[in-house]
């Protein structure tokens, strides 16, 4: 089989281990063919004291001209990241001009985490990212992201959770048009749980891991980048989720036993060999 091609949307940080830095790597050792648009370049992810970088909004459009005239089919779009409200309304646009029937499209809502936005977002990017999450096959949003899309109260995204509660979430969630819903980041005593719905078979699943450390850069990027590529080489999600969440969990102890700064990411790239075939 000729490798797949995803068109990864994302912002390609220097540091952080997030976005375009995890999804690359992650989707070639799955055995498929990152084709990376990046939405802005940035010094390192926001969650830094400062940052520096460009919005290459303006350049999307001629890209994706270009791909055009190459015919390019994609069997995967990605998105992570957006800068900004119109920036999403356009990667919306993207989605129905390169889908076709067999295009897997895995939204990944990255607004938030821990109770609030990301610098620089408010409600007008949630609003947007809503619409683009219509478009889905699949979204992995935080819970953070999921209450946010909800418009319920963020402030109890970081308490501990039944998980009825989430897995209503996530059914209510897939109303807007996705099949599959994972929320991931469910704080339930000592561990974190991370909930699956499948819409067409209406029937959740679930994977947990022990709590370790307080949270580190990029792991939401980490884990969408392993669903979408196990599901594209043709895996479900399940078994996507049960993969991502394994690399995880290593890749944290790792980082754990490093020291490292939380705001560089974890340590995922000894672990890669855990997504091979
Ligand atoms: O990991 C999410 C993410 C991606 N890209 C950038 C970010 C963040 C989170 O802060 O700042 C630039």
């Amino acid at each position: 089989m000729a490798v797949p091609k995803v068109a990864a949307i994302h912002d390609l940080s220097g540091l952080g281990k997030c976005s375009l830095t995890a999804a690359i790597p992650i989707l070639s050792i799955c055995g498929v063919q990152a084709v990376p648009m990046a939405t802005a370049v940035l010094s390192n992810q926001t969650g830094f004291e400062s940052y520096a970088g460009a919005d290459l909004s303006s350049y999307l459009p001629a890209i994706a001209q270009e791909w055009k005239k190459r015919k390019l089919e994609l069997q995967g779009i990605f998105t992570g990241y957006l800068s900004s409200e119109s920036q999403v309304e356009w990667v919306a646009e993207f989605v129905e001009s390169f889908r076709n029937e067999s295009t897997l499209v895995l939204i990944d809502p990255v607004m938030g985490d821990r109770g609030k936005f990301y610098c620089g977002f408010d409600d007008r990017i949630c609003h947007a990212m809503k619409k683009l999450c219509t478009k889905a096959d699949v979204i992995t949003p935080n819970i953070t992201e999921a209450l946010m899309l909800l418009g319920k109260d963020t402030n109890e995204a970081e308490q501990d959770k039944d998980l009825p509660i989430v897995q209503g979430y996530a059914r209510e969630l897939s109303k807007l048009g996705p099949k599959t819903v994972i929320i991931t980041g469910i704080h339930k005593g000592e561990e974190i749980w991370n909930i699956g719905y499948d819409a067409k078979k209406d029937d959740f699943f679930a994977v947990s891991t022990h709590r370790i450390g307080n949270g580190y850069s990029g792991t939401g990027d980490i884990l969408s980048s392993v669903i979408c590529g196990c599901m594209v080489r043709g895996e479900t999600a399940e078994q996507a989720l049960t993969k991502a969440v394994r690399l995880l969990e290593v890749s944290i102890e790792e980082t754990m036993r490093d020291g490292t700064d939380p705001n560089e990411g974890i340590a995922f790239e000894h672990h890669l060999k855990l997504l091979m075939e």
